[in-house]
């Protein structure tokens, strides 16, 4: 037997290669292989001071723009020095593969990074936006920002003021993401909803499932009964109500799942 397929239980094994329609529910466990942290995880240089949750607030970029836009910038740069994983491979490649079948693979995200993406999947729903989108935290006008300069491997000693709006002259450009106590895209959350009630198999992929609304998603599968598989090497807020629960890495436990 090939030692990745063992870690995979024959029962999910066979789920998988029978489902038509799958929904993924992705959090930063899958970016984590590629060096993106995950929130929960204690944070170096300018930041050592404060949780990531205390951070992705409005009040914290009220408080402190500089050092919420640095913040944003420096992991934009990380981003974008980093690559996809086998892990967001192996979803791109069943995403075609049913795709050419007839069926779908549907990816809802937690995830601000572009990873799926660049391992060369369609997302389907960015539940907390997008860290390369900005506007206006006045007038709202969407805004083009430059790449950031910073070298992503180290946290940039200076904050950096966020540039001001051109469009009313009064606000500051923030990231265009959703911070805690903000509304989610109804667009993605709807579609997003959508997914999980027609998928025959949800995946829930590298998330500690403490954020709401987002982590209610894949339980919708629950009202028609389909098979909920969880991918993370620790229990979460959500394993209770998982069917199957794979101990170990997405970059692992992911292109052993799709053969
Ligand atoms: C691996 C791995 C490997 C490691 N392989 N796995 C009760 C009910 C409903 C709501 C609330 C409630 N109490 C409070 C709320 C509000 C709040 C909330 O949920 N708070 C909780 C903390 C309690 N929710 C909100 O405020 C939301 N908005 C809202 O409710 O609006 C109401 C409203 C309606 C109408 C009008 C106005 C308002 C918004 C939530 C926004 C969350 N935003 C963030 C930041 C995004 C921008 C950014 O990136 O900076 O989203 S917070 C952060 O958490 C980020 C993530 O997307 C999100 C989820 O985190 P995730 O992805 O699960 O990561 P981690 O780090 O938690 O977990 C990583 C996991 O990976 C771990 O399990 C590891 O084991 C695992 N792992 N290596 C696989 N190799
Ligand atoms: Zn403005």
């Amino acid at each position: 037997a090939q030692p990745d397929i063992a870690t995979v239980p024959e029962e999910v094994l066979s789920l998988a290669r029978a489902a038509r329609h799958v929904a993924v529910f992705s959090g930063a466990g899958i970016s984590a292989e590629s060096g993106v942290p995950t929130f929960r995880e204690v944070q170096t240089g300018l930041w050592e001071r404060f949780s990531a949750q205390d951070l992705a607030t409005p009040e914290a970029f009220e408080d402190d723009p500089g050092l919420v836009h640095t913040w944003y910038r420096w992991r934009a740069a990380l981003i974008q020095q980093v690559a996809p994983n086998p892990g967001h491979r192996a979803l791109a490649r069943w995403q075609r593969q049913l795709t050419e079948r007839g069926g779908s693979l549907s990816i809802a995200t937690q995830n601000v990074d572009d990873l799926h993406e660049r391992a060369g999947a369609e997302v389907l729903a960015h539940l907390h936006g997008s860290i390369t989108a900005h506007r206006c935290a006045e007038c709202e006008a969407p805004v083009e920002l430059p790449a950031p300069q910073y070298d992503g491997a180290a946290a940039p000693a200076q904050p950096e003021d966020p540039p001001q709006c051109t469009v009313c002259g009064e606000g500051l450009i923030r990231p265009g993401v959703v911070w805690f106590g903000e509304a989610l895209p109804m667009p993605a959350f709807e579609a997003a909803a959508a997914a999980m009630q027609s998928a025959d198999l949800i995946l829930v992929v590298g998330t500690s499932g403490l954020v709401q609304p987002a982590a209610s998603l894949p339980l919708l599968g629950m009202e028609r009964g389909t098979p909920l598989v969880e991918i993370n090497p620790e229990p979460t807020e959500l394993s209770d109500a998982m069917h199957h629960r794979l101990r170990g890495p997405a970059g692992e436990l992911l292109p052993a799942l799709v053969q």
